[in-house]
């Protein structure tokens, strides 16, 4: 039987890149993107394409029992920095879209489904270096405290429906093809677009600030394998830790001054620095290895390289 995909939440940071190696792999018509964002031209030439709000049940149910998905990736959600913001509305599109997309998932036997954490599950009283699996976990974001919500009820509906669902907590994220969009980690993808464009960049987080990252082809690359992991591999049914990298924005902006010469990072800190606080600087992800193999490729001189380098080429042509 064909594996049939649906993205929900492709226009998003992860979903641009999950949706164009799903799409290699699967064929396009095998892909279905959906996203809040309209429709145009681009993205319907690309595949197949569909409006959806994640809080619209109808039309959801209309999407699941048209093209009958067996496999869902639900990456649409509020991040940290933005959700902080408007806390109600952020806590409505996190849980109840997750909701909505388990309850449709369970209803027209979707067989797998990968649904994202992040390291903001994570709070002031766990260990901040080499953050185990298991800790203590106090959020004081409502994207943290609506990430481990969400990674209960993955559990919940695994042991309770049997619904396979799998889950990584994702750290900063940094790729090339697509902004993020309001989250704390952000700085570590704008600082490459500022450093190309003007060799300057003012810095929201301050200089010390160590955290959790990893580039974008590891991030596919580990929701891709857990998502395609045998079932009795993926023993972890909440969320796994997951690690590339870790590092300061000083660390980050000496790594872009070995490519751009007389870089300059400067600091203007503001209110994402008491988020940042809160979270790990780095991860023990010793499970998702053990269990179904995950290895990193990128260290981050190979990923401000590759940054450098698919960046230059966009923002000059
Ligand atoms: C954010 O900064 O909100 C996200 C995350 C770490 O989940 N990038």
């Amino acid at each position: 039987m064909t594996t049939k995909i649906l993205i929900i939440g492709s226009e998003g940071q992860v979903g641009t890149d999950l949706s164009s190696r799903l799409r290699d792999t699967y064929g396009k018509n095998n892909v279905i993107c959906s996203d809040i964002r309209v429709a145009d031209e681009k993205k319907l030439d690309a595949g197949p394409y569909i409006e959806l709000n994640v809080l619209d049940k109808q039309r959801l149910a209309e999407l699941f029992s048209t093209h009958k998905p067996s496999v869902i990736y639900h990456l649409a959600a509020m991040l940290s920095a933005t959700a902080e913001k408007n806390p109600k509305l952020g806590w409505e599109l996190n849980m109840d879209g997750m909701f909505n997309v388990f309850d449709a998932a369970l209803e027209y036997n979707v067989q797998r489904m990968f649904w994202p954490s992040s390291i903001a599950v994570f709070g002031p009283g766990t260990p901040r270096e080499n953050t185990p699996q298991d800790c203590v976990m106090d959020p004081n974001t409502i994207y943290g405290i609506s990430k481990l919500a969400g990674e209960r009820y993955c559990e919940y509906y695994f042991k309770r429906y049997g619904l396979d669902v799998r889950s990584v907590r994702y750290p900063g994220l940094i790729g090339w093809k697509a902004l993020p969009g309001g989250g704390t980690t952000d700085y570590a993808v704008d600082i490459f677009h500022q450093a190309i464009k003007t060799n300057r960049y003012t810095c929201f987080l301050k200089g010390d600030t160590e955290l959790p990252m990893m580039y974008m082809d590891d991030a596919i690359k580990a929701t891709i394998d857990i998502t395609e992991a045998p079932s009795d591999e993926v023993k972890i049914r909440s969320s796994y830790n997951l690690a590339g990298m870790s590092f300061d924005p000083e660390l980050l902006a000496s790594a872009i001054r070995k490519h751009i010469a007389g870089f300059e990072i400067s600091y203007e800190i503001d209110q994402r620095q008491k988020i940042a606080d809160s979270w790990p600087k780095s991860i023990d992800d010793s499970r998702a290895r053990a269990d179904w193999g995950w290895k990193n490729d990128y260290d981050l001189d190979a990923m401000v390289a590759e940054m450098l380098m698919r960046l230059s080429g966009m923002i000059a042509g």
